[in-house]
């Protein structure tokens, strides 16, 4: 009698899957291709529980496919260059690609001894010359359709260190190293032109029916398409303009100044004599904050005049131009006409600075009774104490009065289209994504600076441009590549003239921009991969990952797409078919109610739980479930589950706990719970197989609990078939199986050869959930092949139904027994079995039957007198 003993299946199974090749792709076949995919980690070093659920989602949709006689291509890679690496060189001078191998090594191993079933022959790291060989390719690709191009851009300066900064390298406006406060300056950096692309980006959302509806709005929010208005402003004493992007055309009559963005050109031209020193200081000082400080909610919108003024074409009066820190110079055409009546962040700037504040909409109500066909519209006054931002009737503006706003709109577009000073215009809020980073860990960028011929190239011939690994580190100086002068000087490709390497590198999300398509085609050394590869195996039908990349990296992939497509490499529009955001796992952890959401965790291991406090302070604690993380202390160890229930457990409970897109809540009993039910299972099988009852007699006429147990068998196929198709439903489906697994404990015909279909369907059934125990158990029953290469079994609808029915017998509405009857009897018959049974015999005895009540399917209710 042998027991269900973990440790002692799970390897010995990962090892013989991995020499039969149960994971590899199949050839291209006549079989349907199924690309399920996890969002690649980052070998940051262990795995956590999150990176955990992520991948036994993806790969029980791999096995479960497999089953269902798809071609699946299910690979694992690494998402390798970044910051950490970086700053581990700098911090204790490890060299990054040391550190990084490193860990890919540990997390690797991690990995394989969850059982996922992953082509590791398409293994990549992003930070291998022989993948960014093909980062760099497609930067030149970019820079060919000139969709990369170099402008100045403001960056995070630390003064003391003379370095740029990641933003995640600025802690409270200081440098994470030097503690410097760290300044903004303009550098030349690189950008791709993802603005070309927002007007698709935006409309193929729609094609995406298998993407939650809350990521796309996410992404269309990011996009943020506005339809307005191009306005023109002359201004007073020359002939230059200043245009402006508008929303609120209909507000036209109500601008009281022009605001201007510090940056913007034209600030210089428009200053007086007698502003320009406050001016100027002025604008040092916003142009040092951030986008955020800038346009924080709370913030107070400070501002200064410039002395100059402009004409509003539509009234001829002058208004004042001012510089204000709340207009971005990055958006519309970094000018804005001032509206304080009808917008609430130029209602506070005008109340602060004491500009004037003119009405010209209000409510449809307000002017109900007014006649605006008059030859001379009435001049109405109204004020109120906030700025009135609905649309509404226009009042006060000249020919457009009593017009409502949409009406408004347009007519006033239309004539500033006819008089030459303005027209309609489409707006995005996206802005081209800037590409350069000043650090060594990254994709160098493939060009060359020459004097004579400008940016030059790196022919293909000589790519990959490598990382050299002679470099110091000391955070210090800029990029270590700035200082490495045998790698920074090079002959121009084109012209032989001594001539620099650009020694920016990429941003880490171009290399996750792109790696599902190396995937198809991991090891081509010749091509970037071969396009009929990827047009077989691509999109993604399943894409599984963090709700954290909804926005960019699943933005970026999908620009990256377009523009293959348009190169001619790819014949589809969308990377990802469906996307599944997995919820995060919680842990139990202790809070300090008293402090702030910052500082109030404290670690599980500090605290006893007998009298839970605060150990600095000694104030009672609560227990609360947490996102698992470092700083909480509340994380729980993979290793530790698996090496105390195994991973098949590990697997169960987190595919029982909650539905993949819901938070899970980490819950030891519960653990527990599923470890008991793996070992009911391995009883019942080996149960069965050790009885050893021959079950050959193929009788067909079924007894009544041979028919009860199919029943249950095909309901059991037929749910967990459902639960598992495009919802996911991995929590019901485990549920499933336990009602089949408790059905075949309660079979009365252990004996029959119904009992050995259930048996086989339940470990068929339970393969992709927990497959380890459902390979030992499948070979303990005598097979020689594989769990994982059976066909996912087909339910009879024929089986389903019940052939007979529990009929409830009442006698004046008082249930008094039940019969069983069969499913398919009629009313008239139902009546018939009710009076014939011995419930309603004995209950009725002697009386008389007035009334009979059936309710088909469900009871009989006599009424007698
Ligand atoms: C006048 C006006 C009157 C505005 C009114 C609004 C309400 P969205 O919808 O986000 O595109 N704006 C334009 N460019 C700006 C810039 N560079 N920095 C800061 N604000 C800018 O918003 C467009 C509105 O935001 C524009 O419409 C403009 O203010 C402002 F009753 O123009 B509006
Ligand atoms: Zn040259």
């Amino acid at each position: 009698d042998s027991r269900y003993i973990p440790a002692e299946i799970e390897e010995k199974w990962q090892k013989t899957w991995t020499e039969q090749g149960l994971d590899k792709t199949p050839k291209n076949s006549n079989k349907p291709k199924f690309y399920a995919l996890s969002m690649f980690p980052y070998p940051s070093g262990s795995l956590h529980m999150g990176h955990v659920r992520n991948y036994t989602i993806t790969d029980v949709i791999a096995r479960l496919k497999r089953m269902q006689g798809y071609r699946v291509l299910h690979p694992m890679g690494w998402d390798a260059f970044g910051l950490p690496a970086e700053n581990a060189a700098i911090d204790r001078g490890v060299p990054p690609a040391k550190w990084t191998y490193q860990n890919i090594a540990q997390m690797r191993q991690q990995l394989q001894r969850l059982g996922l079933s992953i082509d590791w022959d398409r293994e990549i790291a992003t930070c291998s010359p022989d993948y960014y060989k093909w980062t760099q390719w497609i930067f030149l690709q970019f820079l060919q359709a000139g969709l990369a191009y170099q402008k100045e851009a403001a960056v995070n300066w630390d003064p003391v260190d003379q370095t740029v900064l990641a933003n995640e390298q600025v802690i409270d406006g200081r440098s994470w190293r030097s503690g410097a406060i760290v300044e903004r300056k303009l550098l030349r950096q690189w950008f791709f032109k993802i603005t070309d692309y927002a007007e698709e980006l935006l409309n193929d959302l729609d094609k995406l029916t298998g993407w939650p509806e809350r990521v796309k709005l996410m992404q269309a929010n990011w996009i943020g398409k506005s339809t307005g208005a191009y306005l023109e402003f002359a201004i007073v004493g020359s002939d230059e303009k200043i245009g402006v992007y508008t929303t609120r055309p209909d507000t036209v009559y109500g601008v009281s100044y022009l605001v201007l963005a510090p940056e913007h050109p034209l600030t210089q031209r428009v200053t007086t004599k007698e502003q320009k020193a406050a001016v100027e200081a002025f604008i040092k000082e916003v142009t040092n904050q951030s986008e955020l400080e800038r346009t924080a909610e709370d913030k107070p919108k400070r501002g200064i005049p410039t002395g100059g003024k402009a004409i509003n074409p539509f009234t001829g009066e002058e208004v004042p131009i001012w510089i204000a820190d709340y207009v971005l110079y990055e958006y519309g055409t970094g000018a804005v006409m001032g509206v304080p009546a009808h917008d609430a962040r130029d209602f506070k700037f005008a109340n602060n600075y004491n500009l004037p504040i003119e009405f010209v909409i209000v409510e449809p109500e307000a002017v109900a009774d007014v006649d605006f066909q008059q030859e001379e519209p009435p001049l109405i006054m109204i004020d109120y104490d906030s700025a009135y931002t609905e649309s509404g009737i226009l009042i006060n503006s000249g020919p457009f009065s009593g017009m409502n706003s949409t009406d408004a709109k347009q007519a006033i577009v239309k004539f500033a289209e006819e008089q030459g000073f303005g027209k309609l215009r489409v707006q995005y809020r996206l802005r081209d994504w800037l590409i350069s980073r000043q650090r060594y860990w990254g994709t160098p960028i493939p060009v060359i600076h020459c004097p004579n011929c400008g940016i030059v190239p790196v022919p293909d011939k000589d790519l990959p441009v490598q990382l050299p690994e002679e470099v110091e580190f000391t955070g210090r100086g800029g990029s270590p590549l700035t200082q490495l002068e045998s790698w920074v000087n090079v002959p121009c490709p084109t012209c032989g003239t001594p001539a620099k390497r650009e020694t920016d590198t990429m941003d880490t999300f171009i290399d996750s921009s792109w790696y599902f398509l190396r995937f198809t085609d991991a090891k081509n050394e010749q091509q970037v991969f071969d396009s009929s590869k990827t047009n077989d195996l691509m999109p993604v039908d399943q894409y599984v990952g963090g709700i954290e990349h909804a926005i960019l990296h699943l933005l970026y992939s999908r620009f990256f797409t377009k523009v293959l497509r348009d190169r001619g490499l790819l014949n589809f529009d969308e990377p990802f078919q469906r996307l599944l955001t997995q919820g995060m796992v919680q842990g139990l952890t202790y809070v300090n109610p008293n402090k702030s959401d910052k500082d109030k965790w404290v670690a599980f291991n500090l605290v006893d739980p007998a009298d839970p406090r605060d150990p600095k302070t000694g104030e009672p604690l609560q227990l609360v479930y947490a996102t698992m993380s470092k700083s909480k202390g509340n994380g729980v160890a993979p290793e530790e589950v698996i090496a105390k229930y195994g991973v098949d457990t590990a697997r169960m409970f987190i595919l029982f706990k909650a539905p993949p897109e819901k938070d899970l809540e980490w819950d030891e009993a519960d653990v527990e719970g599923q470890f008991r039910f793996l070992n009911r299972v391995w009883r019942l099988v080996t149960d069965y197989i050790t009885a050893g009852v021959s079950r050959e007699n193929a009788n067909s006429d079924l007894t009544k609990s041979e028919k009860d147990l199919r029943r249950a068998i095909h309901t059991a196929i037929k749910a967990v078939s459902e639960d598992v198709e495009d919802e996911y439903q991995f929590n019901t489906a485990v549920s499933e199986l336990m009602k089949l697994s408790n059905a075949l404990t309660d079979a009365n015909c252990k004996d029959s050869p119904i009992y050995a279909e259930g048996i086989q369907t339940l470990v068929v059934l339970l393969a992709p959930f927990a497959p380890h125990i459902a390979e030992e158990l499948w070979h303990l029953m005598g097979k020689s092949d594989s769990v994982h290469t059976q066909t996912w079994p087909a339910f009879d609808d024929a089986a389903l139904v019940a052939d007979e029915i529990t009929l409830v017998i009442q006698v004046m509405g008082k249930t008094r027994g039940a019969i069983q009857v069969p499913a398919q009897a009629d009313k008239a018959a139902l009546e018939r079995y009710a009076r014939e049974s011995e419930v309603a015999q004995r209950h009725i005895e002697g009386k008389e039957i007035k009334k009979v009540i059936v309710v088909p399917g469900k009871l009989v209710n006599f009424v007698v007198g």
